[in-house]
């Protein structure tokens, strides 16, 4: 089969025909029929996300499955899946304690080789998922079955960006109706964060981007206002926007600690700062001490939405079924796999919101 697989720090990837391993106890085998292209791949070809080459990326993905190990108890040949690129086991610590977006088992999923490459290296895949491939061998923890006629691009969605955005305004944060919010950075997890405020009931939504393109589409998606960072202070025009109060809730949905700053500093008294973007792993993130004390602003750190994917993922579809959530406009362009490159010049020169690998 082929797959994209990363060989060097911010090097381009290469498109080849690699081996999946047999499925062993509890692995599923997918025929993947659409990957969406998420900032996170990125970061791990910049070094961001430590991920050590040679490595199949891709954790946003849906698929049908193909063959079943032995052991597998809750999928057959033929269910259709969406890859949750953290393992849902259901029986450890976590998530017995209904937080299955820190599943015990995150790590060891990523630790085994997942394919062969043609020379007989062994492959590793991002999230022990690796979607950018024709098919993918997974843990069934990894999977979650999905019955539904949402097409397979946007269901690809749900995998990755549409959960941690929509689950960051839902669970993370649990904007309530009436609320306020800023959303910094307009990618395709920024618009699911403005998507998931609006389901919310959120009276303000405020899209900060210095890209017309990303502030136009989170307007058609359910922001109130726009502000362009370059214009002048993004602080001080989101004060402007919110009678010099500041924002509830502000979502940092890049990955930089200045813009996680920001995102303190929009945030209100008594209000949160939500860091959904992961910074270089080397970095640190400095905010003042005495708004955190004396204002009682929080900073909330969310991974996947804070999701409880085998709830979610069907009510996120749910979602998109009753319209409430429009992932069709959230997708710029579907390419072939051999297109992979060209996907991440066009995320990285913010031409596209998403990218979907058909
Ligand atoms: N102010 C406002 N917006 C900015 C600024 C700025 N100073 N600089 C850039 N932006 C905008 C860009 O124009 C772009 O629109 C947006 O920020 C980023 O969007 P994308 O499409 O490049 O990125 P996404 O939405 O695919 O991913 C964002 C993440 C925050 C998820 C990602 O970058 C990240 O931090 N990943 C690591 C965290 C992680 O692993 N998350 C779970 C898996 S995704
Ligand atoms: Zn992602």
């Amino acid at each position: 089969m082929r797959a994209a697989i990363f060989t060097e720090l911010n090097g381009p990837m290469s498109v080849e025909d690699v081996t999946p391993i047999d499925p062993g106890p509890g692995d599923v085998v997918v025929r993947i029929t659409a990957s969406g292209v998420c900032h996170s791949d990125l970061h791990v070809i910049g070094g961001a996300l430590p991920m050590p080459p040679p490595c199949i990326l891709g954790h946003e993905g849906t698929g049908i499955v193909e063959a079943v190990g032995p052991e597998v108890k809750g999928l057959q040949v033929g269910d259709r899946v969406i890859g949750t690129f953290i393992p849902a086991c259901g029986v450890c610590w976590h998530c017995l304690r209904d937080e299955s977006h820190l599943c015990d088992n995150t790590y060891a999923v990523m630790g085994s080789p997942r394919a062969t490459r043609g020379d007989g290296t062994p492959l590793m895949t991002m999230t022990g998922l690796g979607t950018f491939a024709e098919y993918m061998t997974c843990a069934e923890m990894s999977l979650v079955k999905i019955d539904t006629d949402v097409p397979d691009e946007q269901l690809a969605l749900i995998g990755c960006g549409v959960t941690t955005g929509v689950g960051a305004a839902l669970n993370t944060a649990q904007v309530q109706p009436g609320d306020t919010v800023a959303v910094i950075g307009c990618g395709g997890v920024g618009q699911s964060v403005i998507q998931g405020a609006k389901i919310a009931g959120a009276s303000v939504i405020i899209a900060v981007d210095p890209v017309a393109l990303k502030r136009d589409a989170a307007l058609g998606l359910g922001a109130t206002h726009t502000v362009d960072p370059n214009e002048a202070d993004a602080v001080e025009q989101v004060k402007a926007l919110t009678g010099g109060r500041g924002v509830d809730y502000a979502f940092e949905v890049i990955g930089m600690p200045s813009t996680v700053a920001q995102a303190f500093d929009m945030a209100r008294s008594g209000g949160a700062a939500v860091a959904v973007g992961v910074s270089h792993f080397t970095e640190s993130i400095t905010i003042p001490s005495f708004p955190l004390v004396l204002s009682e602003k929080r900073l909330l750190g969310c991974v996947y939405g804070s999701a409880q994917v085998r709830r979610d993922f069907p009510r996120l579809v749910g979602f998109v079924e009753n319209g409430r959530l429009d992932l069709g406009n959230m997708i710029s362009r579907t390419l072939p796999l051999d297109d992979i490159n060209e996907a991440f010049r066009a995320m990285k020169d913010g031409e596209v919101i998403r990218s979907v690998l058909v």
